[in-house]
């Protein structure tokens, strides 16, 4: 079983995950998982604490000599800004009456959180709620996309749209006039895995099907309001006998098919077309203009309070997203196969891709 935990606050010391389940013997390349990190950071719209930061990985456990020794893999992602923060966040902060956040952000935790929590400064919640612990999931999930590469599986990401434009340019004049107008902007990102066999995830319950794991992990992405499985803006339209993807025999008497709008995904089980699904984000919660809400320490209408923040992240979402989906797969795959070692993965996907290939044989 493939599991994950984190910890991590945007102010603290640093952010911190620990992976367990991955199999011994597979090559880390850790120069990949720094670059995941600093491509998470980039991004047209992104705030000033991306100019402080330059996040990078410090494994303390699970990894030796570039290797993984099948322990949990443990790691640190340092928060340079914390030397600002020293007496406000952490066990021994005392300023605790500094940084306060009162006037709640319609659309972040804030509100909900100190309602759940009961707290009266939105920073305790805050914190924790920030987008910041991403890196964390992009350290992990930079892993899992290792661990599947070496498989034959690659998983990619690219933006779709922000703010409704598709083009480079009109995205960065729709992004200018949103920083001018103290507004932010979401978009939509879509994210691919190609080279799944057939056969991973099952139609036998709901928990197990692989729409249930990639979905539920990725609408848990701090910014992703809906994810769709394939075409699914089509089928809402479209004719069954025009929408559902037909099956044909090639030369070498393999299952194709000319359409993937399935998403590659069919009775919650991979056909072996690759897998592709859609995210929509919100935008930025921190609206500089503020919007109207309520301060929960005066007990008065007021406008939000305003951090410093982003005024666009989809960029980053399509890093993160992509993350996070190495991870779900990676876990369905690791439950799948199993195999202490990676040689023992390696030996029974191919058997699966055999499998799968010689279904007319
Ligand atoms: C982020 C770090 C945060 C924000 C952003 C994401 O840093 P700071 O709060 O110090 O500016 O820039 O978080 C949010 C937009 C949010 O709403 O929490 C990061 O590292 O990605």
């Amino acid at each position: 079983m493939l599991t994950y935990l984190t910890a991590g606050e945007s102010h603290g010391k640093a952010l911190m995950g620990i992976i367990q389940g991955l199999p011994s013997n597979m090559k880390i390349d850790l120069l990949s998982v720094n670059s995941a990190l600093e491509n998470r950071q980039q991004g047209y719209g992104r705030g000033g604490r991306m100019a402080i930061e330059t996040d990078t990985a410090e494994f303390i456990a699970g990894i030796r000599g570039g290797f993984t020794t099948g322990a949990p893999i443990g790691f640190l992602v340092h928060n340079k800004d914390h030397t600002n923060w020293q007496e406000i966040i952490g066990a021994t902060a005392t300023k605790l009456d500094q940084k306060n956040l009162t006037a709640v952000r319609p659309g972040h935790a804030d509100l909900a959180g100190c309602i759940k929590y009961d707290h009266k400064d939105a920073r305790n919640i805050l914190e924790r709620a920030s987008a910041r612990n991403t890196a964390t999931q992009v350290v992990l999930g930079n892993l899992c996309k290792q661990y599947l590469d070496c498989l034959g599986v690659k998983v990619s990401s690219s933006v779709v749209s922000i703010g409704g434009e598709t083009l480079d340019k009109k995205i960065k004049s729709k992004i200018d006039d949103a920083r001018k107008d103290g507004d932010t902007l979401g978009g939509i990102v879509s994210i691919k895995a190609r080279g799944l066999p057939a056969g991973f995830g099952s139609h036998i319950s709901p928990t197990t099907r692989l729409e249930f794991t990639l979905t539920s992990h990725l609408s848990a992405i701090q910014s992703v309001k809906s994810v769709s499985v394939g075409n699914a803006a089509g089928y809402a339209g479209g004719l069954g006998s025009k929408m559902h993807d037909a099956c044909y025999i090639d030369n070498s008497k393999k299952v194709i098919r000319k359409t993937n709008n399935a998403g590659g995904i069919e009775g919650g089980i991979s056909n072996g077309e690759d897998i592709v699904l859609q995210l929509v984000c919100k935008p930025i919660p921190t609206v500089m203009k503020g919007l109207d809400t309520v301060d929960i320490a005066a007990k008065k209408a007021t406008k939000s309070a305003t951090e410093r923040s982003d005024v666009c992240a989809v960029e980053a979402v399509a890093v993160v997203a992509e993350s996070v989906f190495a991870y779900a797969l990676a876990s369905v795959v690791v439950s799948t196969l199993g195999g202490d070692t990676l040689a023992e993965a390696l030996e029974r996907m191919d058997k699966k891709r055999s499998k799968a290939n010689d279904i007319l044989k």
